[in-house]
Order: C-alpha cells, then sequence, then structure tokens
C-alpha cells in the first residue's frame, strides 16, 4: 500500500461520525480486508528493564520517576528463548522484545541482542523489537538478523508531544522509522489514547500515521496505564467510546494493518474489548504481563475469544514450515 492522501478534515469528519455509521463503516472495511475471524496473539518480553534516560511521562521505566520498577540488566539470551518457546506453546505467533533504551549502542550488548532475533525467528515466530531510536546500519544489522518489525510509536500529537516528553523530539521518532523502512523492515507505530490529549489530537495522531509514505503494518493502540510514581499517575481512564472511535478510524484509514488493541485491557471490559474487535482491532498482547504492567492471562483471553466466536490466528504456512525444521 503506497501512501494516502486523506486529510486532516477527512479524518476528523471520520472520527466525529455517529458512532454506529462509524462502527459500521469500520466493520464493513475490516470484513473485507481481514475476512477471517481471527485475532493475533503476541508476547512481549522486556529484556532490559528499567532506568531509561528519557522522561516519558507514561512510562514507569523512566529513570526521572520514582516508580516500583527497577533497574536490570540484558536479560540472557537462553532465558529470552525460554520465554519465546512458552509464548509459542500459548498460542502467540510473534514475539516482541522490548528494552528501556534511548537508543541502540553498537557493542556486545547489541551483539546480543541480534542473537535473541536469530534464536526466536528460528522458532518460526514473528520477531519484533522495540530498543529506541536506530541509526540506519543498526537498522540493516536487525533486518539482516531476520527481524520481522520494529516498534516505534510516535503515542500522540506533534502538538501534544512536547507536554509529554522533553528529552526527545517527535522528528527523531520519524527518523528512526525512516531507518526501518529502509531496511526493509516492517513498520510497528501507534500510540497512547487517554493521557490528557483532546479528540483533535487523536485524529492529528491517525492522520500522522495513515498519511506516512507507506503506513505502518501495525498499529498498537494502547489506553494509558497510569501507573504510580509516573507524571500521568492518577489521570482518568478515557471514555471507552473514545477508545473504540481512535480504533474504527484506524481501521478505515489503514485497512491492510494489524490494528493491535496494546496496553490497558485490564481496565476495558469484555463488552468494551469486543466492540474493540468490532471495530477492527485484531491483534493482543496475551499473557500476564507486558513489559512491567500486568495483562489479563492467557486462558481468560482465549475464553473471551471463543465466546464472541473469533479465534487465534494461526502461524502462516512459511513460518510453521520453519518452525518444523
Ligand atoms: N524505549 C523504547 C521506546 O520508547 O521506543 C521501547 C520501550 S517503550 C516502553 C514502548 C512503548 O510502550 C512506548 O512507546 C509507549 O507507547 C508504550 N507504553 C509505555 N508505557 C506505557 C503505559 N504506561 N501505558 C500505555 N502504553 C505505554
Ligand atoms: C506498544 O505500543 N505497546 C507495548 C509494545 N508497544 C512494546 C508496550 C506496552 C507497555 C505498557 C507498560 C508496561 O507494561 O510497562
Ligand atoms: Fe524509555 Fe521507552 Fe519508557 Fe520512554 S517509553 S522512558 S524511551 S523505555
Amino acid at each position: 500500500m503506497s501512501q494516502s492522501n486523506w486529510t486532516i478534515e477527512q479524518v476528523r469528519e471520520l472520527y466525529h461520525l455517529p458512532l454506529f455509521t462509524l462502527l459500521e463503516r469500520a466493520h464493513e472495511v475490516h470484513r473485507r480486508f481481514h475476512p477471517e475471524p481471527e485475532v493475533q496473539l503476541c508476547r512481549l518480553l522486556s529484556i532490559k528493564t528499567g532506568g531509561c534516560p528519557e522522561d516519558c511521562g507514561y512510562c514507569p521505566q523512566s529513570a526521572h520517576h520514582e516508580t516500583a520498577v527497577d533497574a536490570g540488566k540484558l536479560m540472557d539470551s537462553e532465558e529470552v528463548m525460554r520465554a519465546a518457546r512458552q509464548a509459542r506453546a500459548d498460542g502467540a505467533t510473534r514475539f516482541c522484545m522490548g528494552a528501556a533504551w534511548r537508543q541502540v549502542r553498537d557493542g556486545a550488548e547489541f551483539d546480543r541482542v541480534l542473537d535473541m532475533v536469530r534464536g526466536v525467528s528460528g522458532l518460526g515466530l514473528e520477531v519484533c523489537c522495540t530498543l529506541g531510536m536506530l541509526t540506519e546500519s543498526q537498522a540493516r544489522r536487525l533486518a539482516e538478523a531476520g527481524l520481522t518489525a520494529y516498534n516505534h510509536n510516535l503515542d500522540t500529537s506533534p502538538s501534544f508531544y512536547g507536554n509529554i516528553i522533553s528529552t526527545r523530539t517527535y522528528d527523531d521518532r520519524l527518523r528512526t522509522l525512516r531507518h526501518v523502512r529502509d531496511a526493509g523492515i516492517t513498520v510497528c507505530c501507534g500510540g497512547i489514547l487517554g493521557m490528557g490529549e483532546s479528540e483533535d489530537d487523536r485524529v492529528e495522531l491517525l492522520h500522522v500515521l495513515a498519511t506516512m509514505p507507506k503506513p505502518p503494518e501495525s498499529v498498537p493502540i494502547n489506553a494509558l496505564v497510569a501507573v504510580e510514581g509516573t507524571p500521568l499517575a492518577g489521570r482518568p481512564q478515557l471514555p471507552v467510546f473514545e477508545f473504540v472511535r481512535a480504533i474504527a478510524t484506524a481501521r478505515i484509514l489503514m485497512p491492510a494493518s494489524k490494528v493491535r488493541l496494546s496496553a490497558g485491557r485490564l481496565s476495558l471490559s469484555p463488552e468494551a474489548q469486543a466492540l474493540c474487535f468490532y471495530a477492527g482491532a485484531n491483534s493482543i498482547f496475551t499473557g500476564e504481563k507486558l513489559l512491567t504492567t500486568s495483562n489479563p492471562g492467557t486462558e481468560e483471553d482465549l475464553a473471551l475469544l471463543r465466546m464472541l466466536g473469533l479465534r487465534p490466528e494461526a502461524p502462516q504456512a512459511a513460518v510453521s514450515a520453519a518452525s518444523r525444521s
């Protein structure tokens, strides 16, 4: 899919349609592009936790905030492989490794991450990493190691961004995303809703995502997990219908992408999650932990999908062939 020419007015109009009109349109697009009643299960692992020099206002891993998260070292590769095998056994088809780094530094630790990418890819899983900013050559090395996707979120609109993060700019984010794209790695890029942004900020974020030279193949939509000790602790939850509107709009704007109902599901009822799936969400993280915060358990999620007549997405044919070797 190449660059789309949605205008900001068109996106705003979609977002503000009567809810059922928006849902109908989104669901129709969803059925056309994703005819199977499937939801991809992904698993997250924090391979390097806490002590991050960035000051992202939502993040429990920032060294700028006093939270219950302690800084740790880069995990051992064998331990990572154990977690990836468990994820595959639990039905996940994508494994995402996160590090609380501002940017990747060349050296022994990056070499170990490259080994982890090779190892997880060898299990037949899609492999995603989120490691902070990347140079062109680092993106190339990740691609060579077999990385499927790189997650790097824009988080919010360009105008609201400065209220949340001061240690890097929107343009820094866009630069890394370009490096990822140029290296031939698929892009995973989305945002967080419920940080105090306006409806128009949500519209702007969706517009930026949808009008990139090529839209992200994967769009994670996170509901803020308001963690104690972060500047956003105590923030009231976003009304569910705002969240659903953002998912439906994302589905219409980026029809072929995976829209991922990401962090914050513990604060969404089964009914709210069902609406999100109807609106076009077709992926979740499973397992009791995201990176540092809690998430519904796998059994609970499988029961919810069953109840809704949805099923976990099966591994792709090529991927399952790799996993038999
Ligand atoms: N340090 C890397 C970076 O910022 O790109 C990777 C890890 S970072 C934790 C990955 C993403 O998690 C962030 O971009 C943000 O969108 C999301 N995230 C972090 N804390 C969150 C929270 N409390 N609630 C919702 N999403 C959160
Ligand atoms: C994304 O957009 N959401 C995931 C993934 N990308 C890396 C991370 C959510 C993290 C939630 C807070 C935590 O558990 O620390
Ligand atoms: Fe660091 Fe990423 Fe958390 Fe920001 S979101 S503080 S860059 S780990």
